[in-house]
């Protein structure tokens, strides 16, 4: 198809596709020559931050490394929606390891082509929170202490969405699942439980990590670029949210995944070999609670009679990012 410019399109700080920018700060998404990683048909839940985080992530990928890429993906929903055998949505080889050894498979691939001198093909492995902070948890760590030349995405939708919406070690405080339900004194998930993988990933000094969410898509892809040319072990955790397993509405992904940010629950930050080097500060701070009130998931909070208590422990949560990453600071 012949190269189109796009005259007429909305411009703003948040704005995604972004036609009007220079061609070097568009999203990849804004190219009409956009490589479109993961294609139509596929059979994400409508406003899926899943789908919509790994398209981003791999389209940047393709851009960066002239679609000399291979994908290793966990089992989850993200494997399982883009293909159904014999069919498949993805443009780039790619394939399905088990729930817990992406990170390992990625590793293997890395190794064969460095035997066969093909240094110019980059290599991802990708999952859910479940196969990475829990099940897969083993192969990334020994990913990471090897220093094994891949780029390891996890899409952070902060439970086992593709088995019915299982607690992860990444589910927040007092959210319900269907582990975790919503009965007696300290309904949902317990406070002080989980883990904290960006920094986990930090503590082992590889060279790159990142957080990153849908609601920041240039920020996401520039992470990504910026990943995929580094050497070495590298690691990107991108919060995207879930329509099904969160109970929110599909039209509401973004402006959770901003609310997440701007209200300090989820930080967004680089690190180099074990140091934060940049924070994206929050532009305009929101109270927790407006994060957490359009989601099914936290609704026992806002009964009757409001659940004060544990809407400040969260709030504390997010308090205490906001001061170890200072987000707030000018
Ligand atoms: C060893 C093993 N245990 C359990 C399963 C079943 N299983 C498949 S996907 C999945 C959950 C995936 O959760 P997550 O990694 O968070 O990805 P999501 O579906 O949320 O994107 C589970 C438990 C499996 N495939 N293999
Ligand atoms: S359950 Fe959640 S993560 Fe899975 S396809 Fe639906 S919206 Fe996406």
């Amino acid at each position: 198809m012949a190269y189109q410019p796009v005259k007429y399109y909305q411009t703003g700080t948040f704005t995604v596709g972004n036609r009007l920018l220079p061609p070097e700060t568009r999203s990849v998404q804004a190219n009409m020559r956009r490589t479109n990683s993961l294609n139509s048909g596929h059979r994400a839940c409508q406003g899926c931050g899943e789908a919509l985080g790994a398209r981003y992530a791999i389209d940047a990928a393709m851009e960066a490394t002239g679609n000399r890429l291979i994908a290793a993906n966990a089992t989850g929903c993200l494997e399982v929606f883009s293909t159904p055998y014999p069919e498949t949505s993805w443009q780039i080889p790619w394939i399905h390891s088990l729930f817990g050894n992406a990170a390992a498979v990625a590793t293997g691939i890395a190794a064969a082509l460095k035997a066969k001198n093909k240094n110019d093909v980059r290599v991802i492995a990708q999952g859910g929170d479940g196969g990475t902070m829990d099940i897969g948890f083993g192969c990334l760590s020994g990913m990471f202490e090897r220093n094994d030349d891949v780029l390891y995405i996890c899409y952070d939708n902060e439970a086992y969405m593709n088995t019915g919406v299982q607690r992860s070690s990444a589910t927040p405080a007092a959210a319900r699942t269907a582990t975790t339900t919503a009965v007696g004194d300290h309904p949902g998930n317990a406070f002080g439980q989980g883990k904290n993988l960006p920094r986990i990933a930090m503590a082992h000094e590889i060279p790159y990590v990142a957080t990153a969410t849908v609601a920041d898509l240039h920020d996401l892809e520039d992470k990504v670029r910026t990943a995929i040319t580094i050497r070495g072990a590298r690691y990107i955790h991108i919060l995207v949210p879930c329509p099904l397993g969160w109970g929110s509405a599909s039209h509401d992904t973004i402006r959770l995944a901003r609310l997440a940010q701007e209200s300090g629950f989820f930080p967004v930050f680089e690190a180099r070999s074990g140091e934060v080097t940049r924070v994206t500060k929050i532009r305009r701070r929101v109270p927790v609670e407006e994060y957490l009130r359009p989601q099914r998931r936290f609704a026992h909070l806002f009964g009757k009679q409001p659940d004060v208590a544990t809407i400040a422990r969260l709030q504390a949560l997010a308090d205490r990012n906001i001061r170890r990453y200072g987000l707030l600071e000018a």
